[in-house]
């Protein structure tokens, strides 16, 4: 086992690192920028070292500073969280170039993974369900775009090869339209992420979104952990994710979730996984896949009584997976609501100090945050400060379990989107489930005029 490793990230992720850490008898270095030192899993941490002024550039994302870091302590790994470096395959490689583990998958995977282009074609070759699309990047000939526009059928979307999670995509109607949306996409596209290179989908206009849990050892086994619906969003940011996804069948999630556990092994994957796929009329299309732990893998915890951060640390200590697909059953269902500091009704960042904390509790609720009294949220990173996450029997008895500890949860100081929250627990829709990814942001609008 691993015997001490450097946390490379924030907030609630960073303290998540940190538990599973010490409950394995892990130690532990805390990396923090300067606004950051009053972080609480600083405070726990055994050794904490100070790796910039607060600007991300600077500091989370201040690749010398991190191995540096790594260094001094004599740490053997580093876990990257999520946000951050943890998806970064340069980062991956320098870390294991300089002789650390890096808590996550193989450089070479992560890089497959990043550029979506070749993400597609390695799980079209594995047997995952795509989407129709180019299955190459576009070129620059308007006539040969127009050809494969017109097989796919418009509605077309446009996505740069580069971004993923919303980021770099223009969605097309007609041909007369396709010829400006190839160019805008790739100058963004060049812009944004130094790789011009642009792919086309099939537009799905009213998917949900559902994604596949995986775990993988490097001794070549494999292991799905069900899904997650994620379909609550608002600009590609999500508000609520669900385990499992209302609607599925156990036939579906086995056959969906084999279909991962073999694309895994097909590429010889290392650690927490999730394969993302949009949803519609019942079949299930993949669109990309994450290669870190994600914000909302606590659900699946709930569901499967999985560790799924145990477990990254478990596999990239060279231990073989511990559980067999069998020993996998859900049980239950869990909801995680993500608390942000913002303003409920305009989503305007709400940093500050919290006057008064007291989380909710009883059957079922699990709090994850760095939150304490007193603590100042700095204004320089992401606005969410804690998720909330109820378990129960059936979906119902989560929802009822959630309203209530929304209603329990104080945060004085500033101001936060619990009131958007609990709205949300007593829609109709959510109620009922199975809601499409503009469900929230079409009923945003609706509530504004
Ligand atoms: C799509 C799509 C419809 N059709 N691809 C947005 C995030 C990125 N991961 C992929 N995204 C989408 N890709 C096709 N072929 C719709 C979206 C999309 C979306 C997907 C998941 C969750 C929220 C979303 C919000 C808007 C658009």
């Amino acid at each position: 086992m691993l015997e001490k490793i450097v946390i490379a990230n924030r907030g609630e992720i960073a303290l998540r690192v940190l538990r599973a850490c010490q409950a394995l008898g892990i130690k532990t270095v805390a990396v923090h920028s300067t606004v950051d030192r009053n972080l609480k899993h600083v405070a726990m941490a055994d050794e904490s070292v100070c790796i910039g002024p607060a600007p991300p550039r600077d500091s989370y994302l201040n690749i010398p500073a991190i191995i540096a870091a790594a260094e001094v302590t004599d740490a053997q790994g580093i876990h990257p969280g999520y946000g951050f470096l943890s998806e970064n395959a340069d980062f991956a490689e320098r870390v294991e170039q300089s002789g650390f583990v890096f808590i996550g998958p193989r450089a070479e995977t992560i890089r497959l993974m990043g550029d979506k282009v070749s993400a597609i074609t390695a799980m079209k070759e594995a047997g995952v369900p795509c989407v129709p699309g180019s299955g190459k990047p576009l070129g620059d000939d308007p006539v040969e775009n127009a050809a494969i526009a017109k097989r796919i059928g418009y509605p077309v979307i446009i996505k740069a090869a580069g971004g993923g999670g919303g980021r770099g995509m223009r969605v097309v109607h007609t041909e007369m339209a396709l010829l400006n949306a190839v160019s805008m996409t790739r100058a963004e596209a060049r812009a944004a992420f130094g790789n011009d290179q642009v792919y086309l989908e099939k537009y799905l206009e009213n998917p949900r979104h559902i994604e596949i849990q995986v775990l993988a050892d490097s001794h070549g086994n494999a292991i799905h952990l069900g899904e997650r619906d994620c379909s609550m969003q608002r600009r590609h940011q999500k508000v609520i994710e669900e385990a499992p996804a209302p609607g599925i069948s156990e036939k579906q999630r086995q056959e969906i979730g084999a279909v991962c556990v073999e694309a895994c092994k097909r590429i010889g994957y290392r650690g927490a996984g999730t394969f993302e796929f949009l949803f519609e009329r019942g079949q299930f299309y993949f669109i990309e896949m994450n290669t870190r732990i994600q914000v909302e893998h606590p659900v699946t915890e709930m569901v499967t009584g999985v560790d799924l951060v145990t477990e990254q640390l478990r596999v990239a200590s060279g231990e073989k997976l511990r559980y067999k697909q069998s020993d996998i059953q859900l049980r239950g269902h869990a909801i995680e609501c993500r608390v942000n500091a913002e303003d409920p009704n305009t989503f305007t960042p709400s940093p500050g100090t919290v006057s008064r904390y007291h989380p909710p509790g009883g059957p079922g609720i699990r709090v994850e945050t760095h939150l304490y009294d007193g603590y100042r949220i700095p204004p320089n990173y992401d606005a969410m400060i804690a998720k909330l996450i109820a378990h129960g029997p059936d979906r119902a008895t989560a929802i009822a379990r959630m309203r209530v500890a929304l209603s329990e949860f104080v945060i004085e100081g500033i101001k936060t989107n619990i009131p958007l929250q609990q709205q949300n627990m007593l829609d109709q829709m959510f109620q009922v489930g199975g809601f499409n990814i503009h469900y929230l942001e079409r009923r945003l609008a609706e509530a504004r005029k």
